[in-house]
């Protein structure tokens, strides 16, 4: 077995998907407070004003994760319930839940890892640019430090913020996502740049407070692309696309620096982003201790006739292999493979964490009291081989985390996709871990397959 016994198991969630308590004890909304109430904008009608109501629910969620026995546990923090404003006045009752929450998961014999952003920006912040604003970067860094004193003594693994192009895609690109904007190229590489750069400056900031074990990496999203027909034209489509889908994330983080030609062709297209003089040094000063790499699936592309040049997703055909997920994704694990060698070759080989993997399965079986979620468990199992493999090909993985704890609110597609290993009654909101959920305990008491 190549899993060594201290690789880090463990499960991912995220403060807008599971919490709830929307508008309670001082808190302020959030973009996707706003986008979900808006009327259309969500499959099925979901919003996450009460979610799972993992707010007042917490002390059961962490007692489950107990059971479930993870090394780790990535939550994320709501900015606005934090700083209601974002910025500004720091909402006391907002600290004193995460400081409860993490108390609590300590107390639990669980490691957190707190990621400070996972695409639920203030409001506030949003209504002055957002992103888009460069004082956003500065907003972030004392939010940043505010949890770095929070949590002093107790918190020494943490993710700057959740998967940057997923933000600034689906936000200002195909605005499927919060803040729901369309075609706004300019926007969103400006508001990727500042999002860079906030997590730079969030690092470098953490660096100097030397935490005793104190780590700091990012979540990325990376998704391998493969071209669907055997020509060259199809072959270099989907290296381009890879480059601008990846590369272009991953570099910054892992490398410290924009990969060779990124910022010439923004030029060239009229969207090089403005940058502090010293950016590119800030960059290049800080990448991360490690990359988180959230992987569930593939695309395959070909060459598409007349599509959008302001939309790049219109300007290639997108498809996809069955089987697939209740989501409509291709199951590929052997693309996590390919993913994790991927970051192996292209970056000296730095470290990495499987920050998410699952799935929402179209079959939710229940059997003797309990979903039977075989599927779900031959996803996870694949995926886990496959990481297994590129352990023993010498990839420097440190963790795998399960992508989620339990049922909670898909964004855009609301509550009607569930990733969890617990699932939740809508009505009664009652937690009932799956077949899946046994699974997993038992492969982490195993420490592996
Ligand atoms: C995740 N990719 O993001 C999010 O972090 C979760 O909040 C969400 O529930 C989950 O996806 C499932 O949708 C990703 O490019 C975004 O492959 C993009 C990718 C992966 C994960």
């Amino acid at each position: 077995m190549a899993f060594p016994k201290n690789f880090d198991w463990g499960i991912a969630s995220s403060a807008y998907q599971t919490e709830g308590g929307y508008n309670e004890d001082g808190k302020g909304p959030s973009i996707w407070d706003v986008f979900s109430n808006q009327p259309g904008r969500i499959n099925g009608g979901g919003n996450g004003n009460i979610c799972c109501d993992h707010y007042h629910r917490f002390r059961e969620d962490v007692a489950l994760l107990k059971e479930l026995g993870v090394d780790s546990y990535r939550l994320s923090v709501s900015w606005s319930r934090v700083f209601p404003e974002g910025a500004g006045k720091v909402n006391p009752e907002g600290l004193q839940f995460y400081s409860d929450l993490v108390d609590e998961i300590l107390a639990a014999g669980i490691s957190p890892i707190v990621n400070l952003h996972h695409y639920d920006i203030p409001q506030a912040l949003y209504e002055k640019g957002g992103w888009e604003n460069r004082e956003t970067v500065d907003h972030f860094v004392r939010y940043a430090a505010t949890l770095f004193d929070l949590f002093e003594g107790r918190v020494s693994r943490y993710m700057t913020l959740n998967d940057v192009r997923g933000t600034m895609l689906g936000g200002y690109v195909t605005g499927e996502r919060a803040p729901g904007r369309r075609g706004e190229l300019k926007a969103a590489v400006q508001g990727w740049h500042n999002i860079t750069m906030s997590s730079a400056k969030v690092i470098e900031n953490f660096r100097k407070r030397q935490v005793p074990g104190g780590e700091i990496g990012c979540v990325m999203g990376v998704m391998p692309i493969y071209p669907d027909e055997d020509t060259h034209e199809c072959r270099k489509l989907a290296k381009a696309i890879s480059y601008f889908y990846n590369d272009a994330f991953l570099s910054p983080v892992i490398a410290g620096k924009y990969p060779d030609g990124l910022l010439e062709i923004l030029d060239e297209r009229g969207l090089m982003p403005m940058m502090a003089s010293d950016d590119l040094e800030v960059l290049a000063r800080n990448p991360a201790d490690y990359v988180g790499v959230s992987y569930y699936t593939c695309m395959r592309v070909a060459p598409r006739e007349g599509g959008d040049p302001g939309n790049p997703m219109s300007l290639f055909e997108r498809r996809g292999r069955d089987p697939r997920t209740k989501s409509g994704w291709e199951i590929y694990p052997d693309g996590l493979y390919d993913t994790l060698m991927h970051i192996k070759d292209t970056y000296g080989n730095p470290k990495v964490y499987v920050s998410e993997n699952g799935a929402a399965m179209p079959d939710e079986i229940w059997k003797n009291g309990m979903i039977e979620d075989d599927d779900r468990i031959a996803y996870l199992r694949d995926h886990i081989a496959v990481t297994e493999r590129a352990l023993m090909d010498g990839a420097n993985i440190l963790g795998f985390h399960v992508w989620s704890l339990m049922d909670n609110f898909e964004w855009q597609q609301g509550f009607t996709k569930g990733f969890g290993l617990i699932h939740i009654d809508r009505e009664t909101l009652k937690r009932s871990p799956k077949k899946s959920f046994y699974w997993y305990r038992d492969l982490v008491a195993n420490r592996g397959l």
